[in-house]
């Protein structure tokens, strides 16, 4: 336990007038989980007065994103909901909300749950959940008290972050492995074992606005002045692609064809690490015979950048010593892109970076001394979960009830392996209830109809509508899904309201751990710990035998040490320790033998499971389906590649659009467009469009833009306008820039995962109307707060 890395103050002092309390911040509001630490500073009356961020943090050293600044907006938003409340079936979609007690919501929902589960079995119980977040380390309890094998996430092919870490488990044999940005490190960059990347590669992923999983991303800024180099490969021009050395502006979905082409240089051209592949890689031949197939001329055709380009990119990643690469969302939002992410890691692999300080740090699940608890034997031991750090509520059921969870007949691997349900599959028994009726859900962290976890959206609101005879939601405010479906509205409390633990990379591989420290308590408001906590008490019996009480939870699964919350609380902050070339010395593996957590103990460049799972083993191009670029008779209906959701500043998600500092940034839905196709198709910048094609319509706002490649529109998801009316058919605007409705379902991989959130087609017409969000509206209704 590393208590002497806080040198700061105490995790709670006085300043004058205010108790100033320390926390490693976690949600409400979401985030993933940097865990930035903040300083809460709480006046006399025991109300947040402001957030400044804390120089005392290892990492962060006090800088905050705008979404922690405006965090006491968000806290006493005018439109949140403290107290929980109900109405009746029949007035779904209405502002029919009722004020009730915590005793009477939890009674109904379980004697609902009671009767609906006799009725129909455990099974028929359906629990929503999104990003992770501190509800997403529940989610295992979640299983463990209510025993259903359906916890949904409706994000087709589970796009994020499941197929990296997919491929990773599976060609690695780790969760995947992390850029080295010394963050475990005792003395940062400047630690005698640490070395500057002298190349970062940003590969579909925006690290300043995203930081994303707790990957500290303005980490690449200090790198930088630290003299590392950048390669970005994004369709886009960023703030960091216009300092990087080189930009591979490719078109969305072809990241499979240059990552290939970079393995082919990389091996081609005798640059890779011939001794850590003679003794660590498997299935080397035939990886080299497959990627000569995609030669840099090929790739640039495929890809619509230059070959020369990718000659340099490669052969600069391969002679920088150390070099890292940051992968990101991109490559789990196309079909294809776990075969990107094969060469990527292959590449890192190949050229000895993998585990090399400076490098791309593999995750030490099996570290002795701060072992990630909660990871069953059985799955470690075959090495088959990739989210091995929740699976004691999975285990806890019956395998004839694992056997139920929804998509488990079509895709084995993946739910046994999520533990959660497939989406697309779980669409069609909403539709249908085949095999079974769901007929009880919980709006447990999504927004799922705003849109966040869904492909064409309106489908599963008309599904769930449907199917489902009871819906409870827990949130900080009456979302657009809650509104639409739920009976009963269970109010959460924010970050600065509850004690929590806040693990990097959801605790897979965990750089540090920092404790949310509680500062204030807002009406009757309750975090998911003690939600969870009530429902296990009511419902009694097997609910309880994983789950002892959230105090249990915080002490004994998510410390690294064998010490107290209170003990642990004071320290805010602590590294976890890292170690290098674990490969070598036996840390990657229960067993405590060198080598990898795969089938052959190597880096397995042909995947034997993949094979396994129905995979070609080896890496392979394939043309997005929808592809406008490929299919002429697409091309003329949608001859733009659709990409969605690249993160701004302002918003996570869904979320923030209430709260008017954050709204200023981005009032507007908007979807960018470069400025030869706005003259083609008369778009003026500024202008409303509508974005159309098979599955959907959406309306933006245009911003025409050099940034963005010719062909190709960026649109923000998440969008619903708080400001508007609330009650059905409106609710809150949510249907009119869904952009989500406009991404297809059934376009996974052949395991289930991946989908085309980020290469699908549209047709943009420009449109008479403005739209344009009056900002003097949103001030007035969320402007004052209470
Ligand atoms: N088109 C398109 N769609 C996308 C994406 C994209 O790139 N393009 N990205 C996708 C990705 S990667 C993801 S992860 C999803 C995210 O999808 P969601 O997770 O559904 O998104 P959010 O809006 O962040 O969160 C939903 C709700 O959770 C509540 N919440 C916040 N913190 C907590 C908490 O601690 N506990 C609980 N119980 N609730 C909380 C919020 O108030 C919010 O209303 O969106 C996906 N949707
Ligand atoms: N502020 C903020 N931070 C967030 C979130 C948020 O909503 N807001 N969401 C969180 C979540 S759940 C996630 S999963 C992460 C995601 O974080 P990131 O991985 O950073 O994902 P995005 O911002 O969606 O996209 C990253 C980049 O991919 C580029 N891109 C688009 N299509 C392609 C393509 O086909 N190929 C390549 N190579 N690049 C492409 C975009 O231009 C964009 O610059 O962020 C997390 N952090
Ligand atoms: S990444 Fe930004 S929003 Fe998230 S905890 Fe850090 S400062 Fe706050
Ligand atoms: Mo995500």
């Amino acid at each position: 336990m590393e208590f002497e890395n806080d040198l700061g103050k105490p995790w709670k002092y006085q300043d004058g007038d205010f108790t100033v309390v320390r926390s490693s911040i976690w949600s409400p509001p979401g985030c993933h989980p940097v865990g930035c630490q903040v300083k809460l500073y709480v006046d006399k009356d025991g109300r947040l007065d402001h957030v400044e961020g804390d120089e005392n943090d290892p990492i962060t050293h006090g800088r905050l994103c705008p979404r922690c600044i405006a965090l006491k907006d968000y806290v006493y938003n005018p439109s949140r909901v403290v107290y929980p409340m109900k109405r009746a079936r029949e007035d779904r979609g209405k502002d029919a909300w009722e004020r009730i007690s915590w005793d009477e919501a939890i009674d109904l929902v379980v004697s609902k749950w009671r009767e609906l589960t006799a009725q129909y079995g455990r099974e028929t119980f359906s629990v929503f959940v999104g990003t992770g977040r501190d509800g997403m380390l529940q989610q295992d309890y979640i299983l463990s008290v209510f025993k259903t094998p359906n916890l949904a996430c409706g994000l087709s092919g589970f796009a994020c972050y499941q197929p990296t870490m997919m491929t990773a488990t599976m060609t690695i044999g780790a969760l995947y492995p992390e850029m080295d940005f010394a963050a475990g490190l005792e003395g940062g960059y400047d630690d005698p074992q640490y070395v500057t990347p002298q190349m970062i590669v940003v590969w579909g992923k925006a690290p300043l606005q995203c930081n994303d999983a707790g990957m500290f991303g303005h980490s690449v800024i200090d790198l930088m002045q630290r003299g590392a180099h950048i390669i970005s490969v994004d369709p886009r021009v960023t703030w960091l692609s216009t300092r990087a050395d080189i930009q591979l502006r490719l078109r969305p979905g072809t990241d499979a064809a240059m990552a290939m082409a970079w393995a082919n240089i990389i091996i081609s051209e005798d640059l890779y690490d011939h001794e850590f592949v003679e003794k660590w890689c498997y299935g080397f031949d035939e990886f080299a015979e497959r990627v000569k197939t995609m030669s840099p001329e090929r790739a640039a055709e495929i890809c619509g950048v230059n070959a020369e380009d990718i000659y340099a990119a490669a052969r600069s990643y391969a002679a920088a010593k150390p070099a890292s690469i940051l992968v990101g969302l991109a490559l789990d939002q196309s079909k294809n892109g776990m075969q990107a992410n094969q060469c990527i890691m292959a590449c890192m692999a190949l050229t000895g970076n993998l585990d090399a300080p400076g490098g791309n740090v593999v995750a030490d699940l099996s570290a002795p001394e701060d072992l990630v608890t909660g990871m069953s034997e059985e799955s470690a031991a075959h090495n088959t979960d990739t989210r091995a750090f929740v699976t004691a509520g999975w285990y806890s059921m019956s395998e004839e009830l694992r056997n139920k969870c929804i998509g488990m007949e079509e895709y084995p691997t993946f739910c046994n392996q999520v533990t959660i349900t497939h989406a697309d599959t779980l669409l069609k028994t909403l539709e249908t209830d085949e095999p079974y009726p769901i007929r009880m859900g919980w709006i447990q962290s999504t927004n799922l109809i705003a849109p966040t976890c869904s492909a064409e959206t309106k489908r599963w609101y008309e599904a769930m509508k449907r199917s489902l005879d009871f819906c409870f939601g827990t949130d900080c405010f009456i979302t657009p899904t809650i509104q639409a479906l739920c009976e009963v509205f269970l109010p959460l409390s924010t970050g600065p309201e509850h004690e929590s633990v806040n693990r990097t990379h959801y605790g897979a591989a965990s750089m540090t751990t920092g404790i949310n420290n509680k500062a204030i308590t807002v009406g009757e408001a309750k975090s998911d710990l003690e939600i969870i906590t009530m429902f296990a008490d009511a419902i009694g019996g097997d609910a309880k035998s994983v789950y002892e009480g959230p105090i249990d939870y915080l002490e004994k699964n998510r410390l690294e040490g064998r010490h107290s919350f209170d003990e642990i609380k004071k320290v805010v902050k602590f590294k976890r320790k890292v170690y290098y070339r674990k490969c070598e010395t036996g840390r990657l593996r229960p067993d405590g033998q060198p080598g990898f957590l795969t089938p052959t103990g190597r880096v397995e460049l042909w995947s034997s499971q993949f094979a396994q799972a129905n995979m070609d083993p080896l890496p392979y191009y394939e043309e997005p389906a929808l592809s406008p670029t490929a299919h002429p008779e697409i091309a003329e209906k949608y001859p733009f590649v659709l990409t969605t959701g690249a993160r701004t500043y302002a918003f996570f998600h869904s979320e923030h659009r209430q709260i008017p500092r954050l709204r200023e940034l981005n009032p507007n839905p908007i979807v960018e467009i470069n400025p030869k196709d706005a003259a083609e198709i008369g778009i003026a910048d500024g202008q409303w469009v509508e974005l159309f094609n098979d599955y959907g319509t959406a309306r933006f706002k245009a911003k025409v833009t050099p940034v963005v490649r010719a062909g190709v529109a960026m649109a923000q998801h998440g969008w619903w306008f708080p400001e508007q009316d609330g009650e059905e058919p409106n609710l809150f605007g949510v249907w009119q820039s869904s952009v989500d409705d406009l991404v297809p379902t059934g376009h996974n991989n052949p395991m289930g995962l991946a989908a085309p959130y980020k290469c699908t087609c549209c047709g943009i017409r420009p449109l008479g109307e403005n739209l344009d969000v009056d900002m003097n509206l949103v001030w007035e209704k969320f402007g004052k707060l209470v």
